[in-house]
């Protein structure tokens, strides 16, 4: 009777828990899935491949990355272990007064927004005056890992019995051998989980260290978001996979130590989880040494294709390490933070403005620029830096809307398709104050440097209504997410829409009537920069005829080279949507730093994000 009674209940509860945990790991395991799948599109499934792992442990960037997880992990894991043993032993052992107060402070880590912590840590790097790195990674790893392991040690020292380190002192054995062959051995099993689990955090850890790394020190986590951002999806769910297997492993194994099971019964996840993280150094053996001379260049996504940099690197027997960024403002907060340690830069015109102002900026040497010449006139001693004494102009190019033509009604024109409530759902907007409210502004037919507060609320209503037929805020891949078909209208940038149009000719590329923002984007060497000379040498590169025509052919951006024009294949130079007509380029305007009302623009970005 009862258990009829009970069914009914019982079953709910069941179905409750599978939908729970199935929501839980949905996620996950479509990733695994994926990372198996033969085809590039995660939308079609085109049978069993290894191809992904294959290429994962091959990619020079992964191993490399993987090592330096391995290596501040490593350091992490010894410091911020000892340090927590030693704090959970202090505990243990005398009465503290203010326990209360002091287990609160070990805790606040465990709690404290991690993006609070983040912040605070670069903050105080910043003010100590410590280069970005290992270094850095490293301290503010042990900062967030010490607390779980006191906390993880401290379970488990509550039992321990005191009476025996006694006894051994009685018999005339010094402290060090105390702790050595008394203590240590009694509270082994809780170390261990302690260090696993120091180990399987530092590993995964991407907030804390997206802020306090430095250049030539991106770990795993760091790489994978790099590669999410240039948009080499399969690749990114194999790493993606063995990470959370290894990080899973670890955590088993930590697990069974704490519940007080055999260090032998712990081996076997441990060693699977380290196994998973050595064996591609096994398989293919240790990530190239990088050459003592490197170059550390922070660019924009899709803006250098890794040919052109392996020229540089065996031209000059030299490595090249990329950092990626899709927005002025995140470049900005970078270089204003300090000791980024980048070599070469890419700001757009009126960031060149803002650095200069603010001394970040190194003055070019422009005897050692000689294919400066190669320039077109019109692209040099603009406002922003007057006798390209700070910058060398790289690509310029368009603000516009990529669409696909068999899903709206006859082509586009204006920036109001933008706002069309039939596309809702298949609209697609940068993730970039400037760049939205640029497309709110020129629909409106106001300048896209307007300042006046009102038209500026009137810009931020009119985007906080577009929200609802907004599918996505991209501004890395937005032309694989038109591709895709998850959207039909896309605002973005032109040199990756004209590569979109040659892959699928239902794309197509427009600059609004209404006009729209001409970009120029330069190459600069920041103040603190370790190899400016070879900075130089990368600059007067980029100017080559030949080159500037190769990074134009494989990026698809607009080239300020006038001697690489005639190089460039007829598709290139008659396409509009990468060298727009006269009367088209009439109607644009260059960004302008605005001084104070940047801030508003900012409030009014977040109030539009976060309606
Ligand atoms: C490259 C974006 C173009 C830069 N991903 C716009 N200033």
């Amino acid at each position: 009777m009862r258990a009829r009674q009970d069914g009914p209940g019982r079953r709910w509860l069941g179905l409750t828990a599978v939908a729970a945990y199935g929501f839980l790991y949905a996620p996950i395991a479509v990733l695994v899935a994926l990372s198996f799948n033969a085809s590039r599109l995660s939308a079609t499934w085109e049978g069993f491949t290894l191809e992904w792992y294959v290429r994962s442990a091959a990619n020079p960037a992964v191993l490399l990355a993987l090592r330096n997880s391995l290596v501040v992990g490593a350091a992490t894991t010894v410091i911020a272990t000892a340090i927590g043993t030693a704090a959970a032993l202090a505990v243990h052992r005398h009465a503290f007064r203010r326990i209360g107060a002091i287990e609160a402070a070990m805790m606040l880590p465990t709690v404290a927004p991690e993006i609070v912590l983040a912040a605070s840590l670069l903050l105080l790097f910043a003010a100590v005056g410590l280069r970005l790195g290992f270094t850095s990674i490293v301290l503010a790893h042990v900062g967030f890992t010490v607390s779980y392991a006191y906390v993880v040690v401290k379970a488990r020292i509550a039992g321990f019995d005191r009476s025996l380190e006694e006894a051994a002192m009685d018999l005339g054995a010094g402290p060090l051998r105390v702790f050595l062959h008394v203590t240590l051995p009694a509270i082994l099993p809780a170390v261990l989980a302690a260090a696993l689990l120091v180990f399987a955090l530092s590993i995964d850890d991407y907030v804390v260290t997206s802020f306090v790394a430095g250049v030539g020190a991106t770990t795993l986590p760091l790489q994978i978001y790099s590669m999410v951002k240039s948009g080499v999806s399969p690749e990114i769910n194999a790493v993606s996979t063995m990470l959370l297997l290894a990080t899973a492993m670890l955590l088993v194994a930590a697990f069974l130590l704490e519940q007080g099971r055999s260090a032998r019964a712990a081996a076997a996840p441990a060693l699977v989880g380290f196994g998973i993280l050595l064996a591609p150094f096994v398989l293919v053996g240790p990530p190239a040494a990088a050459g003592d001379r490197v170059l550390n260049l922070y660019i924009w996504s899709n803006y250098i294709a890794p040919e052109t940099l392996a020229k540089f690197e065996q031209r000059h027997a030299v490595t090249v390490n990329v950092d990626l960024y899709d927005s002025n403002e995140a470049l900005l907060a970078k270089l204003q933070a300090g000791n980024a340690g980048y070599d070469v830069i890419v700001p757009s015109d009126y960031s060149v403005q803002i650095l200069t102002a603010q001394g970040l900026l190194q003055p070019l040497d422009h005897t050692a620029l000689p294919n400066l010449r190669h320039i077109d006139p019109s692209f040099l001693d603009r406002p922003y830096d007057r006798g390209n004494r700070f910058s060398v102009p790289y690509f310029w190019g368009t603000t516009g809307i990529g669409y696909r033509q068999s899903r709206v009604a006859g082509p586009i024109d204006s920036w109001h398709a933008l706002w069309d409530p039939r596309y809702r759902g298949r609209v697609l907007m940068l993730d970039d104050a400037r760049e939205a409210f640029l497309a709110a502004l020129k629909r409106r037919g106001h300048s896209l440097n307007t300042t006046d507060e009102v038209t500026l609320l009137a810009a931020r209503d009119d985007l906080a209504a577009q929200r609802p037929l907004v599918r996505v805020y991209n501004s890395t891949n937005f032309e694989d997410v038109l591709l895709s078909g998850d959207v039909w209208v896309a605002q973005g940038w032109n040199g990756q829409f004209a590569r979109a149009m040659e892959q699928d000719p239902d794309i197509a590329y427009v600059i609004p009537k209404e006009g729209s923002e001409l970009f120029i984007d330069n190459l600069a060497i920041p103040v603190g920069a370790r190899h400016p000379a070879l900075a130089h040498r990368f600059l007067d590169f980029t100017m080559e005829p030949e080159i500037a025509a190769e990074i134009c052919r494989t990026m698809r951006y607009s080239s300020p080279n006038r001697s690489a024009w005639p190089l460039l294949p007829e598709t290139i130079r008659r396409n509009p949507a990468i060298f727009p007509p006269a009367d088209v380029l009439a109607r644009l305007e260059l960004v302008r730093d605005l001084g104070e009302a940047t801030v508003l623009y900012d409030r009014l970005w977040t109030e539009v994000k976060s309606r």
